[in-house]
């Protein structure tokens, strides 16, 4: 797409034009920067605000765009008071008070991805759900590029969306995540899906329904509605209106799984392969596996391509990891799983009980969903983070519970819970941020806390 093509899309969505508006980019994290670079090539008018003193890219900023005016080290509102339009990054809740002032104002509000709606006219799939995007945007990009289609995948993911253009794709498979959703208004994606809504988020989003409400803003625009017909609240997203198609694990839908001596995924009656060549363990992961193919089937990818990439797919680390094996016992890193419903889907996956180790940042959530499961599935509990003791409440001493502070004690404290055949589970159904730099970071300090045992 031409420069003037770009303006004609900004100026139609957003009335964002070369004289007389001002956009702010709020936030400089990977997001606002990849905004910056981008309007750097485009005659638009642009700033950036961040909250911190001294934001992680504030020197590449400097050094490659020393023009650009850059406020820091709080909300300032004379960079407020000119701007006509604000792109908030994900990471700046729209409850700032600036922000509640701005929209009060008519400012317009927009998102990276509302730009890079306004800068393609490949198509785009995009993906939500409180799990399984990363997985399913995965998926996907596999099954793109082994079906021929020269395929970027980015968003939520890690890679900026406005990033991925200079891969010069023909399809664009991007992950959303609530927060980009809220301020998105532009997407018109060729097919989006929400896999799944379990409680996430509590502490930026009001309620459940108020954060299902982001999510199915996936689904604005024309394209096919992929839904997960096993889950109530995203089959109260269907459109009468709209092309829809449905996957699930327990009933007959577009995609689906039968059961049987040997399960298989299908189409309709079409028998596409055996759930047991895939790689990935759980029910979830074959939910997954059926929500990437209906997905892949909207733009028409060869099916046996994307059952080989299937067949191939490893999955990601920090979700549902093996890790190692000593003495017969199984230790599992699920870092990733930061919310209630991921550690339900592990454990749901297990038909013995297991150890396992969870806590962290609850951002909200009532850890009470978690006590049946748990009482099935689990012989004891270890503890970390700062809302380990909202946790034990919550559980009622349903299983021994212990506290650990540390990994490293947790992973001790876990070893001697164990006799052979067991397993060792991290999924910790919080956020790590209380203790952590990232999931991968917890991840990464489990791994390690394991395979020092290992060497013991
Ligand atoms: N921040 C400030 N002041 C500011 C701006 C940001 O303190 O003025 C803080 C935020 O509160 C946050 C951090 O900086 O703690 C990063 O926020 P950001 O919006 O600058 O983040 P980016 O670096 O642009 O990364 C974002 C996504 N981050 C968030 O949603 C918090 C990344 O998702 C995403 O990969 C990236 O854009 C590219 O699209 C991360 C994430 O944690 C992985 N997502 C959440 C999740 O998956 O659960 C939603
Ligand atoms: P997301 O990008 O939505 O966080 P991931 O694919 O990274 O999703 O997986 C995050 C966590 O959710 C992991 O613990 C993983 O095992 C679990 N998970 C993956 N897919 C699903 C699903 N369909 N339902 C429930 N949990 C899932």
């Amino acid at each position: 797409m031409n420069t003037s093509e770009l303006l004609s899309a900004l100026e139609f969505n957003f009335k964002l034009n070369a004289i007389d508006s001002r956009l702010l980019i709020v936030g400089l994290g990977i997001t606002g920067y990849s905004a910056a670079q981008f309007l750097q090539n485009t005659p638009i008018k642009f700033a950036v605000i961040d909250s911190r003193s001294n934001p992680p890219l504030i020197d590449s900023l400097r050094k490659q765009m020393p023009d650009v005016p850059v406020f820091l080290g709080g909300f300032n509102q004379s960079a407020f008071e000119v701007a006509t339009h604000l792109l908030v990054s994900p990471g700046v809740s729209l409850s700032e008070v600036m922000i509640q002032k701005a929209i009060a104002a008519d400012v317009t509000i927009m998102s990276d991805i509302d730009l890079f709606a306004c800068a393609t006219d490949k198509p785009i799939i995009a993906i939500t759900g409180s799990n399984g995007k990363s997985t399913v945007t995965t998926m996907l990009g596999e099954m793109g590029n082994t079906a021929g289609v020269k395929t970027a995948v980015g968003g939520n993911l890690g890679t900026p969306a406005l990033d991925l253009l200079e891969q010069n794709a023909d399809l664009y498979v991007l992950e959303l995540s609530s927060f980009q959703l809220e301020r998105t208004t532009a997407l018109n994606a060729i097919a989006a899906t929400v896999l799944n809504i379990s409680p996430d988020h509590l502490d930026r989003h009001e309620d459940v329904i108020a954060y299902s409400k982001e999510k199915q803003k996936i689904f604005s625009g024309t394209g096919v509605m992929v839904l997960n017909a096993d889950d109530p609240l995203v089959m109260n997203m269907k459109s009468k209106e709209r092309t829809c198609l449905t996957f699930s694990t327990q009933k007959h839908a577009d995609f689906y799984l039968r059961r049987g001596e040997s399960s298989s995924l299908m189409q309709g009656e079409q028998f596409l392969m055996s759930t047991s060549e895939l790689r990935l363990e759980g029910n979830h992961n074959v939910a997954n596996a059926l929500a990437a193919l209906a997905l892949g089937s909207t733009i028409g990818l060869n099916i046996e391509a994307m059952c080989k990439a299937l067949k191939k797919f490893k999955g990601l680390p920090h979700r549902m990891q093996k890790v190692s094996e000593i003495g017969r016992v199984l230790w599992i890193n699920d870092s990733k799983a930061t919310n209630i419903g991921a550690c339900i889907a592990a454990l749901e996956g297990y038909e013995h009980k297991v150890v396992l180790i969870a806590g962290g940042d609850a951002k909200g959530a009532d850890m009470r969903d978690l006590l049946p499961v748990i009482k099935a599935k689990t012989k004891s509990v270890i503890l970390i983070g700062k809302d380990a003791k909202l946790i034990e409440a919550a559980l009622e001493a349903c299983v021994p519970i212990y506290y650990a502070s540390n990994m490293k004690e947790a992973v001790r404290i876990a070893q001697n819970q164990t006799i052979a055949g067991d397993t060792v589970l991290l999924s910790p159904a919080c956020a790590s941020l209380d203790q952590y730099k990232s999931y991968a970071d917890r991840g990464n300090k489990f791994i390690e806390a394991v395979l020092e045992l290992g060497t013991c």
